[in-house]
This record gives structure tokens, C-alpha cells and sequence, in this order.
């Protein structure tokens, strides 16, 4: 028998809502499921994919990632796993590193054999690259057989890669598939195999209402899957519906009845009655304890427009709409250069000349074609588009970048396009101007389709606003997407 933790989307280095608290959640989370895994004796942590939210994790991240898998270790807990989109770089992965410390294993096509179970992994393919994929895998001689995976799969909810498609080209049959991509966590049967997503462990966005947790999956003849719930931050999720004649009295009687300490809280607004402003209620959450509030107002309000658009995070208005645009990956890099906090305004200019020299010396021009906009999820946006070296500090997209936020995950789609540079240019105006403009968050490819099908219940709420912004991907979106019948494919 063989019994393991299968977790992922654990997305360490998110700074949600710009809160330190926030991103330490994060790591939190992923130092809880550890824990578990020593206590419980598992036989192995496997992890699916976006351990980190993005491919150029802080130092501090990287740190605390560090002890949590050197805590591992030192219980004899094998930590396997893969490459999920948000963490995915080209060259060499950060797994690798903590493979070459001794720490991590990287799945792949050779079975990684724990007690009697061969493991494989499959790393983030982007959609574009998936008909030239070949499903071939070493031959192994293990009682059981279980592949990871990083991806939107059928048949759950915004999938756009077949399982059974896999099953069928696979020259290895498996018992269960462990899935990590969509923040929802489920079970599903297809063609007698055992498909499940364990979820992601902190909520990467409004979306992901229901509580976090990971599966504990035992081999042992039959597949048995269970869910072991996290302790993480609490997030209140109130939802008021507005009478004639009521505004924001009634938000505060409604937000008053929630136990706001340290919670992050969401505050839904829709119906008829008064406008109602974000930062009245978020300044009253505040007072009670909360360490965020975010209010959105679903109704459409016929005033002033600016309203809801100067409570806007500008940031994740540009990147919902960079994630559009379908850049090349050379382009990604020097916005999020560019845009990211991380290189300061000084250094710039240099930066992105090395950057796109060290392109250019790869050799490999499929860096500067330009992303298939349709494929284009959520991660990428975060990570932004800028052409080529023209951008330097000075333009305008220097304001946007001023902001310190995480940069977000190039996700795969960087990889492929095409942009010249003039279209990554252009775009990156309209960008900007779209940003402040509309914002829409919703319509935007990027929603990542988490969505759980459980918990979709929350959509954010209006587009612009807050927090739907969050990068990160996957999760949040799902309600917007209901509502408008669109999905977007944030993050994954
Ligand atoms: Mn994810």
C-alpha cells in the first residue's frame, strides 16, 4: 500500500491585495501541509504544480520553501512533484534547484517508484503544444500507477485538455490521476481511472469560497481519496441585497453580524437603494478587526462612472487586459521588468537590454513570436507585455509599474506568440489606456477557470473592481463567469 498527500496550487510569493499578511498565508498553508505529511507518515508529498504564484519567486519565499521541504527531508518524506504554469520559466525550474539540493524530485517520464506505486509526472503543456505531445512513459513493474498532472481537465469545470485523450495515448495505464491547475477540488472517474484535484490551499481569489484542504490518496489495490482540511485565514463572504430606500446603513447592520478579526472580507452588494462607497464600508470593517475589505457594488449605478473605477487596483486592470493580448514571451519578460517592483527604476533600462540579449543569444526565435491570444490565460496577463527594449522607464507604463505587486506568472502562454515588437508596443498603450478606463475584469481571458464548481458561488463581483483583480488565477473568477457565460482562464 501506498499513501500520500497530494497537494498543489499552493502559490507561495502571492501577495494578495498587496498584504504581507496575505503572502505569508501563503507559505503558511504550504508549512501546515507539510506538518500533516510528518505527522501522518505519509509515504510521499506530491505536490501538482504552482508551488510558487510566480516564476521568479522573493527571496523570502524562496527561504521559507526551503525549511518547510528540508523539514521533509528530515522525516524521510519524499517531496515529488512538477511544474504548474505559474511558476513555469524557460530554462531551468526552480525545482530543479531543489532537486540538486536533495530535497525535491521532479516528476517526469520515468517512474518514481514509492512502496508499491509508480509515479509520472506531466508538467503545464500550453494548449498550443498539446497535439505534438506524446503520452510515452518508461515502462515500470510497480502494483499501481499514478501520473500528476498541471492543466484544466475534463470533465471538470473550464477544461481544456481531454483525459481520456491522455489515457488512450498513454503507453502506461494508470490508477489515478492527481491534478493540480483548477483551485476546485473533485473527484472524477474516467475510463476506470481515478482523476482528482486536491484544490488549492490558501484562496488565490473571492471565487474560492469553500474551505482549503489537500486529498490524502491511498494505493492499495483500489484508489482511495480523502480530503483533509486547512486551517487558513478566515475570509467572510456577505452578500447584501439593497431595498429601495437603503444604502449603506444596511451594508454595515449586515457586515456587523460576521466575526470580522483578522478576516479578510468580501462585501457583495446588489438590489435597488442607495449608492453605496466601497471605502465607507471598508474603513468599518477595518475598525472591527478586518484585515482586508473589499467591497464590490454589483448594481449599475447610472453615476458617476469614476466611482467604482477609483477604487480599481490599477495593476490588475492592466494585467487582465495584457492577458489579451497574446505577447510573445520576449515581450512578458520586459514588461514584467519593466512593471514589477523587483528591478528598481534605476536598473531598468539595463535590464531589459540583458534580458532581451540573452534572448536573442539563445538562439531561439519562438521566444519573440507571439502568444495565441485565445489561449491566453490569466497568468500571463500578470505578467505583462511590453515590447522589447523600447520601453524603458520613462513611459507611461511607468506608473502602472510603480505599484508594488507581485509580478505575476508568465504563465505559458508567454511561450509562444509571436508580437513584433511594434504590436507588443501598440498593445501595451492600449493597455494602459484600457486600463484606467475600463477595466473590466471580468470579460478577460484570464479567469482562470478555477473555479470550482462548489464554490462558485461568489463571483466577484463587478469587474473592476477590487479584488477580483487578483492575479492570481485560477480560482476567482468563476462567478463572474457564470454570470456572464464566459470563463476566463486565469490562472491557470
Ligand atoms: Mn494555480
Amino acid at each position: 500500500m501506498t499513501r500520500v498527500i497530494h497537494t498543489g496550487d499552493t502559490h507561495i510569493g502571492y501577495q494578495q491585495y498587496h498584504s504581507p499578511e496575505r503572502r505569508r498565508d501563503f507559505l503558511d498553508a504550504f508549512e501546515q501541509v507539510v506538518e500533516d505529511a510528518v505527522s501522518e507518515g505519509v509515504d510521499a508529498v506530491v505536490h501538482a504544480g504552482d508551488l510558487f504564484h510566480d516564476r521568479r519567486p522573493e527571496l523570502r519565499d524562496l527561504l521559507g520553501t526551503l525549511s518547510a521541504l528540508r523539514r521533509l527531508d528530515e522525516a524521510d518524506v519524499p517531496f515529488l512533484a512538477i511544474v504548474g504554469n505559474h511558476e513555469s520559466t524557460r530554462g531551468g525550474q526552480w525545482l530543479d534547484l531543489f532537486e540538486n539540493l536533495g530535497l525535491a524530485e521532479r516528476l517526469g517520464r520515468e517512474p518514481r517508484v514509492v512502496g508499491d506505486t509508480a509515479f509520472y509526472g506531466l508538467d503545464h503543456v500550453p494548449e498550443s503544444r498539446r497535439d505534438d505531445l506524446t503520452y510515452d512513459f518508461e515502462p515500470h513493474d510497480a502494483a499501481h500507477t499514478v501520473l500528476v498532472a498541471h492543466g484544466l481537465f475534463t470533465p471538470f469545470a473550464h477544461a481544456n485538455w481531454e483525459t481520456e485523450t491522455v489515457l488512450s495515448e498513454s503507453n502506461v495505464s494508470f490508477d489515478a490521476v492527481l491534478l493540480g491547475d483548477n483551485h476546485a477540488p473533485g473527484v472524477e472517474e474516467v475510463r476506470d481511472t481515478w482523476v482528482t484535484y486536491c484544490g488549492s490551499t490558501e484562496r488565490a481569489s473571492t471565487s474560492e469560497e469553500p474551505g482549503r484542504g489537500y486529498n490524502i490518496v491511498a494505493l492499495d489495490g483500489e484508489v482511495d481519496i480523502r480530503r483533509k482540511s486547512l486551517n487558513t485565514r478566515p475570509f467572510r463572504f456577505v452578500s447584501v441585497e439593497l431595498k429601495e430606500g437603503e444604502g449603506v446603513e444596511r451594508v454595515r447592520e449586515q457586515v456587523r453580524q460576521y466575526d470580522l478579526t483578522d478576516a479578510v472580507v468580501v462585501v457583495e452588494v446588489t438590489g435597488e437603494g442607495e449608492p453605496v462607497t466601497p471605502a465607507s464600508i471598508e474603513e468599518f470593517a477595518a475598525e472591527r478587526g478586518a484585515l482586508i475589505a473589499r467591497v464590490t457594488d454589483r448594481r449599475e449605478l447610472e453615476t458617476d462612472s469614476s466611482l467604482d473605477v477609483s477604487f480599481a487596483d490599477p495593476d490588475d486592470a492592466v494585467r487582465e487586459r495584457v492577458s489579451d493580448l497574446g505577447l510573445s514571451t520576449a515581450a512578458l519578460d520586459v514588461d514584467e521588468t519593466i512593471r514589477a517592483s523587483k528591478t528598481p527604476d534605476s536598473k531598468v533600462r539595463e535590464e531589459v537590454r540583458s534580458r532581451v540579449a540573452a534572448l536573442a543569444d539563445e538562439g531561439d526565435l519562438s521566444a519573440f513570436e507571439a502568444a495565441e491570444a485565445a489561449e491566453t490565460d490569466a497568468d500571463a496577463g500578470e505578467d505583462s507585455e511590453t515590447d522589447a527594449a523600447d520601453s524603458t522607464e520613462g513611459d507611461g507604463t511607468a506608473d502602472a509599474a510603480s505599484a508594488e505587486e507581485t509580478p505575476s506568472p508568465p504563465d505559458e502562454t508567454a511561450v509562444e506568440a509571436v508580437a513584433a515588437a511594434e504590436n507588443g508596443r501598440a498593445a501595451a498603450a492600449d493597455a494602459e489606456a484600457g486600463a484606467d478606463a475600463e477595466p473590466d475584469a471580468d470579460a478577460t481571458a484570464d479567469g482562470d477557470a478555477d473555479a470550482n464548481p462548489d464554490a462558485e458561488t461568489n463571483a466577484d463581483p463587478n469587474p473592476e473592481a477590487d479584488e477580483n483583480a487578483d492575479p492570481n488565477p485560477d480560482a476567482e473568477t468563476e462567478r463572474d463567469a457564470q454570470a456572464n457565460g464566459q470563463f476566463t482562464m486565469e490562472d491557470f
